[in-house]
């Protein structure tokens, strides 16, 4: 691959990778899987022989693709290229590498651009599930300017909100797995969920942290990480996820009460690393669980007023609002603000 490899690379919400055209990657998926290694840098801790940042928020991939479907404009596959093991697994989908698939769509003339505005459908082909994407496109060209802001990512720019309709049960095939809002395991009762992303949330309290911590703090807690990795392993057959010891999923999601005005404060493992903020559908999920009666959350949240729920989901480096719609009791409707941005438009070498 000495002539190297066209590929965006953006700033999608809180993560960041490389955006491909589905055409501009080997169709046989080994090969593409090789491909996208070399790209980053992996397996190596540092990732220093590729564009990887020695992170699982930083070694993202997606691979966008005009849609044949009705309605859709663009199908996204999401891909997490492991840091330090030689894998690429597309058994999890990223609500942050979301953000700019609109904006590439458009830049790469997948989405005619409107005046102002251009709602981006969006197939998101982990979960066989659909977003849409507002992207900014003042005269037609899209811009990455503008004053919206998200914690975790200085400055400001361009709003790019996100709504989600149908994630509830998106790999796990219902939104509580098992049937109830609540079980105990090992001792811990948790809340198995799937409202886009398949989470276990627990109270921190029960496993002796005050959820306060940072996740350097965190990460050091071999203790807690093993804890952890026991009630994970144990989960995912419980969640319709089989042996998940070499997955990416679930997440696991310790909530304790909100210390800064919001609804719930959280810290995430994703899973062996501890999410500097939080992940999108993480934080649907985790919305989710604490706007249902009976489950691990709903005990500790501050709930809003109102039909329409903006729950200020607290995390390491401040929050996300997001915004349920409730039905009959239940959450049908979710939105994001994210933001996003690009970074380097060309020609990429992966390492052999
Ligand atoms: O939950 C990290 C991220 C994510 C995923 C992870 C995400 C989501 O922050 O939708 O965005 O949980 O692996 O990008």
């Amino acid at each position: 691959m000495s002539d190297g490899l066209r590929c965006m690379w953006m700033r999608g919400g809180t993560s960041k990778g490389g955006y491909f055209l589905a055409e501009d990657l080997p169709a046989d998926l080994a090969a593409r899987d090789k491909l996208l290694l070399g790209v980053m840098g992996s397996p190596d801790p540092r990732q220093i022989d590729g564009m990887g940042g020695a992170d699982p928020l930083t070694s993202k991939v997606a691979v966008v693709r005009r849609s044949q479907r009705p309605g859709v404009d663009v199908d996204y596959l999401f891909l997490q290229v492991f840091v330090d093991r030689a894998a690429v697994t597309d058994a999890q989908n990223c609500g942050n590498i979301l953000a700019g698939v609109g904006p590439f769509a458009i830049e790469r003339g997948l989405v005619a651009a409107r005046d102002g505005e251009t709602p981006v459908t969006i197939f998101m082909e982990n979960t066989g599930q659909t977003a849409v994407a507002r992207v900014q496109t003042p005269g037609g060209v899209v811009t990455y300017e503008g004053s919206a802001r998200i914690d975790g990512v200085p400055g400001t720019a361009a709003p790019v909100p996100i709504a989600f309709r149908d994630t509830a049960g998106s790999t796990c095939g219902a939104l509580f797995p098992t049937g109830r809002r609540h079980d105990r395991i090992d001792g811990i009762e948790v809340t198995l969920i799937d409202n886009g992303m398949p989470c276990v949330i627990l109270r921190a309290a029960d496993i002796g942290i005050s959820g306060r911590e940072t996740p350097e703090q965190l990460e050091t807690d071999a203790r807690l990480r093993a804890r952890l990795e026991t009630l994970r392993l144990a989960s995912g057959p419980m969640m319709n996820l089989g042996d998940v010891a070499g997955k990416s999923v679930p997440k696991m999601t310790m909530l304790s009460p909100p210390g800064q005005g919001g609804a719930i404060s959280t810290r995430t493992f994703i899973p062996h690393r501890c999410h500097k903020t939080i992940g999108v559908l993480g934080a649907v999920s985790v919305a989710t669980a604490c706007l249902s009666d009976g489950t691990v959350g709903s005990d500790l949240a501050v709930i809003p007023e109102g039909a329409e729920k903006p729950m200020s989901i607290e995390h390491p480096g401040g929050e996300m609002t997001v915004v349920g719609h409730l039905e009959a009791g239940q959450v049908v409707r979710a939105e994001v603000l994210r933001t996003a941005r690009k970074l380097m438009d060309g020609v990429v070498f992966p390492a052999p």
